[in-house]
């Protein structure tokens, strides 16, 4: 059996330690010739560890005729074809569940961040303004009495919900279907919830089918007290149309951790004060990413002890090697 990883991009250190350890580890950025390593060695890579770098589609992974799986770092994998692995007996695994919580935490602090202007007020402070203007002026927005539209709700999108259901708020949501373990109101049609929330959250994933969900024709239905938060993809946002409705007050704010184009954040964007940028930072404590990159070291250890993998994603599920 192949057995052979094949790391494309550097990924962290625990990672890279937890794969070295297997003697089977080859870091093509490391590499002087990595054209002459590829046409020499592709039959014999079994596994690629990747982290969102680089995308793998068809192309990427037919050079490796022996390959079985592919271990994406980070729950979401739009950047690996999952749909072509499945369909070519390729296994793709990424790291759900570990991270939950820590996104879940993340977007309450964006959201929270946002709506009370917390980044704004700091930055007064830290200007000398409340010394020789006074107080920060009242913010117009609250979470009180407020209802967020949770747009895909999923592991994480749940686990927002009971947060901001401690915090008093009315939760509906959107997705591609009703789901019966809840009872949040559904709307079948996300520009009709836009219309209905004040805050418009959401946690979708990325690719094609999710591509500019966010659009003018939303961010207008949002209207000019709402709010988006983007905890998902950035890919999901039109950015083009939520800066010009930024600007033009379509809707009052946003709070954004991920972006179309990262780690390059929109000029426009950095220099309005009516929104909070953070750099992807959703799962990025030491705790957390610890626990994803472990997942990704164990999925390839599976592969090859010739066990399942642990976390197959739903495109590719696992029958055997
Ligand atoms: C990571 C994420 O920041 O898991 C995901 O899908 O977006 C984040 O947890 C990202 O994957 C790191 O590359």
């Amino acid at each position: 059996m192949a057995t052979e990883i094949l790391m494309p991009k550097p990924m962290m250190p625990l990672i890279m330690d937890g794969l070295k350890a297997t003697g089977h580890l080859h870091c093509l950025w490391g590499m002087a010739d990595p054209e002459t390593f590829l046409r020499e060695n592709a039959s014999k890579i079994g596994a690629i560890a990747t982290g969102g770098h680089i995308k793998v589609d068809g192309a990427y992974m037919s050079q490796f005729p022996n390959l079985k799986i592919v271990a994406n770092f980070g729950v979401g994998y739009d950047t690996v074809d999952a749909a072509w692995a499945g369909q070519h007996g390729i296994i793709v695994s990424n790291t759900p569940d570990v991270l939950t919580e820590e996104v879940a935490d993340t977007a309450l602090g964006l959201l929270i961040m946002t709506m009370r202007e917390l980044s704004q007020s700091e930055r007064y402070l830290r200007a000398g303004l409340w010394a020789s203007k006074g107080p920060y002026p009242l913010t117009h927005n609250t979470l009180r009495g407020k209802t967020v539209g949770i747009l895909a709700l999923g592991r994480i999108g749940k686990a927002i919900a009971t947060r901001c259901e401690a915090f008093g708020l009315k939760i509906v949501y959107h997705g591609r279907n009703p789901q019966k373990d809840v009872s949040y109101p559904y709307y079948p049609k996300l520009v009709d919830m836009a219309k209905d929330v004040d805050i418009l959250l959401s946690v979708a994933p990325g690719g094609s089918a999710t591509f500019h969900t966010i659009n003018a024709e939303v961010l207008a239905a949002l209207g000019p007290k709402g709010v988006l938060i983007n905890i998902g993809r950035g890919s999901v946002v039109d950015e083009k149309a939520l800066i010009k409705a930024l600007h033009d007050k379509v809707i009052f704010s946003a709070g954004l951790d991920v972006f179309e184009d990262e780690p390059n954040v929109p000029a426009e964007l950095i220099a309005m004060d009516n929104v909070v940028l953070l750099p992807h930072v959703g799962s990025a404590s030491h705790h957390t990413r610890n626990l994803m990159g472990q997942l990704v070291v164990d999925n390839i250890l599976a592969f090859q002890a010739g066990r399942a993998p642990i976390t197959p994603v739903v495109e590719t599920p696992y029958v055997k090697w």
